[in-house]
């Protein structure tokens, strides 16, 4: 890269803009996607810059704690969650609101109604905080059907009908990647403008990977396929190389990783949680659709993940997403077994 020139640069691709870009390919939109992007990325600021904060501040605790102030102090992952949710009510484009922090959907007042559902975790990975290893927040969109009032219904829908999905990572630097269905942008915040720039334009993931990533602590209660990949993954019969194993224990990180560099990242159901740990919604949904929109695949142990109906707001599933050659493989594993 020429650094010198890169400096120079000044026709900056911020996210605004690459959204605005994206809307002016539908002639009808009214720009209430964008608005409703715009919060999003709001909030992720706010997260962002209370994450790095965290330690200063003394925002790490658990919640209902004080501080030294004698007020209240809100958990991380408390915090996020209220930022984004005044985030999106505040847009004026929301209608029913389904986060990981909350037991029941949230339905909002009928002044600021909009047409959109979100479902979100405001901060996933949250038991990471302490050591500082990079968190994030997951998101997906849907729109309302033609008619609709708003209601749990209307975030019971299969992946496939997601409009936009994205997460944005709190590490090294801030990333954003999101998708509205024509491809998948990672944005980087650049602290002195307090925008998110385009850093890396129409991520593909490679084909194949050479890395596995799952905690292996559970191997203990796998089924055979999870096992027999895993056991393939170290000792390949082909005579090709072992896989590397890379497990953050923090999705975003780990499907971001996946993402770029390629692998498959599993969450897979055992004897003892049969549906896996990962959430359908805001969990297993959004990343399922970035990582198809990359060209990856994304599979449950019995069908393409984004094909899914959640029966509850907050449904597991096992999950296992990434290079499309290294999920063919688990597929193959699986339709073995059920011959
Ligand atoms: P926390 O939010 O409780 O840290 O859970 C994170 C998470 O939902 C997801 O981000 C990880 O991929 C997964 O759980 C890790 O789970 P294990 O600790 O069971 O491996």
């Amino acid at each position: 890269m020429d650094h010198a020139a890169d400096a120079m640069r000044t026709d900056l691709m911020t996210i605004t803009r690459h959204v605005l870009n994206e809307q002016s390919r539908f002639p009808e939109a009214r720009g209430d996607l964008t608005i409703l992007l715009n919060n999003i990325v709001l909030g992720c600021k706010f997260v962002c810059s209370s994450v790095s904060k965290a330690g200063l501040a003394k925002l790490i605790g658990l919640a209902g704690e004080t501080n030294v102030q004698g007020e209240e102090q809100k958990k991380l992952d408390v915090l996020s969650n209220h930022v984004f949710i005044n985030a999106l009510v505040s847009s004026g484009r929301t209608n029913v609101l389904v986060s990981e922090e909350n037991e029941e959907a949230i339905f909002v007042e009928s002044s600021k109604r909009g047409r959109y559902c979100v479902v979100f975790d405001p901060l996933d990975g949250s038991s990471n905080i302490d050591c500082g290893v990079s968190i994030g927040t997951i998101f997906g969109i849907y729109m309302l059907k033609e008619g609709a009032s708003g209601t749990v219904e209307d975030v019971l829908q299969p992946g496939t009908a997601m409009l936009a999905a994205g997460y944005c990572m709190y590490g090294s630097s801030c990333t954003l990647v999101l998708s509205t269905g024509a491809g998948v942008n990672g944005f980087t915040l650049d602290p002195s403008l307090g925008e998110f720039i385009l850093t890396h334009p129409n991520i593909k993931i490679p084909k194949k990977g050479k890395i596995y990533s799952v905690n292996e602590g559970n191997a203990k209660h796998w089924d055979g396929p999870t096992t027999k990949y895993v056991e393939n993954a170290k000792f390949p019969k082909d005579g090709s190389s072992p896989k590397s194993l890379r497990y953050i224990g923090s999705m975003v990180a780990d499907v971001h990783r996946t993402l770029l560099y390629g692998g498959i990242f599993m969450y897979p159901g055992d004897k003892k949680s049969p549906k896996g740990k990962l959430r359908v919604l805001y969990e297993v949904f959004p990343m399922s659709f970035l990582v198809e929109q990359a060209g990856g695949q994304s599979f449950t142990g019995k069908q393409r993940a984004l094909e899914l109906v959640p029966a509850h707001i907050h449904d597991r599933s096992p999950i296992f997403l990434g290079s499309s050659d290294d999920v063919e493989e688990i597929k193959a594993l699986y339709a073995a077994e059920s011959a």
